[in-house]
């Protein structure tokens, strides 16, 4: 039988894709750049697989197409809002994810996030490398003590759980958790953490707010303009989940007008573009969506996805199958 075709749409860590060209007919992007709509249909019509990450925007313009032999999107990352999952499955094409294998490490970028925000190490960094520090004195870059301060999450999933590890075992800090569902006891009893209902209950109790819910059109401006006013002031927001769950303009006019402390963010409504706004907040610190950014993880994220394939074109279920 054929081996199936399939298309890689950015450059992968090496040990993946020559691992992949082993069992399938692999089609490079060996120019890297982020596909389009045009060349994204085609290869809906060229490939057995398609292989996305979060710059291939699939809307369901992309599916509209006559003989489409593409039987499965499997995504590079855990993520997929990117992809039109009703209009895959309209065309009987499965869709799978990556996860478990980046909690730990967008876990430790979201904490990472969080202390360079409460205690201004982006500015720090940025004034000493202008060659703007005078030296010591005791009211320099005063921060924000991160240990022992109350932090909610919200979307209590793999990843917002292992946040919680990290915050509650390594800063001693005060877990509350909002989720859709309820969460199992012995979960919110491994970090001492508290659920709460809503979303309005949980910000005015926390100094430091991350984000760890699903993006799409269901959680589009999650945190808006409102619920700025609902937190406290001089609390700290982290996204590391999807830029779609922030209103960044309402984030702007938040930081601009010191309604909250400061914020870190890895993640943006239209990457990689940035507002201008943004640019300009000091008290807020923006990553290049490095969250899965470690050689062992996006290793490991490219064989969970060939993990997927394989057992797609056996005929089994794949592991994570989300459509
Ligand atoms: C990925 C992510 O690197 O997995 C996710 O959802 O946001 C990132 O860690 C990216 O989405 C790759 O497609």
């Amino acid at each position: 039988m054929a081996r199936p075709r399939i298309l890689i749409t950015r450059r992968w860590p090496e040990a993946v894709e020559v691992k992949l060209a082993e069992t399938f007919d692999v089609t490079l992007n060996t120019a890297d750049t982020p596909l389009g709509r045009d060349a994204l249909r085609d290869a809906l019509g060229a490939f057995d697989a398609i292989l996305p990450t979060v710059t291939d925007r699939i809307g369901p313009e992309v599916f509209d197409r006559p003989a489409i032999r593409t039987r499965i999107l499997a995504n590079y990352g855990v993520g997929f809002s990117h992809i039109d999952v009703a209009a895959a499955k309209g065309q009987s094409i499965a869709v799978t994810n990556t996860p478990d294998v980046l909690s730990d490490c967008t876990a430790d970028l979201a904490l990472t996030l969080m202390l360079m925000a409460a205690r201004r190490a982006g500015e720090g960094e940025r004034d000493l490398r202008a060659g703007a520090w005078s030296g010591w004195r005791p009211t320099h870059l005063i921060g924000t003590k991160v240990s022992g301060a109350t932090l909610g999450i919200i979307g209590f999933g793999r990843i917002g759980q292992a946040v919680a590890d990290r915050a509650h075992h390594g800063f001693g800090m005060t877990i509350l958790v909002q989720n859709r569902s309820a969460v199992a006891p012995e979960v919110l009893a491994r970090t001492g953490a508290a659920q709460v209902e809503a979303i309005d209950d949980l910000l005015p109790r926390c100094d430091f707010v991350s984000l760890h819910c699903p993006g799409g059109a269901a959680n589009r401006h999650l945190i808006d303009a409102r619920r700025f006013g609902l937190m406290k002031p001089g609390a700290f927001l982290i996204n590391t989940a999807r830029g779609e769950v922030v209103d960044e303009a309402a984030l702007a006019e938040a930081l601009e007008e010191g309604r909250i402390g400061g914020a870190g963010l890895d993640v943006y409504e239209n990457e990689p573009r940035i507002p201008e706004a943004l640019m300009a907040a000091p008290n807020l610190v923006m990553l290049p969506h490095l969250g899965s950014a470690t050689r062992e993880t996006r290793e490991a994220m490219g064989f969970r996805v060939m993990d997927n394939l394989v057992d797609f074109f056996a005929g089994r279920t794949p592991r994570d199958r989300v459509a």
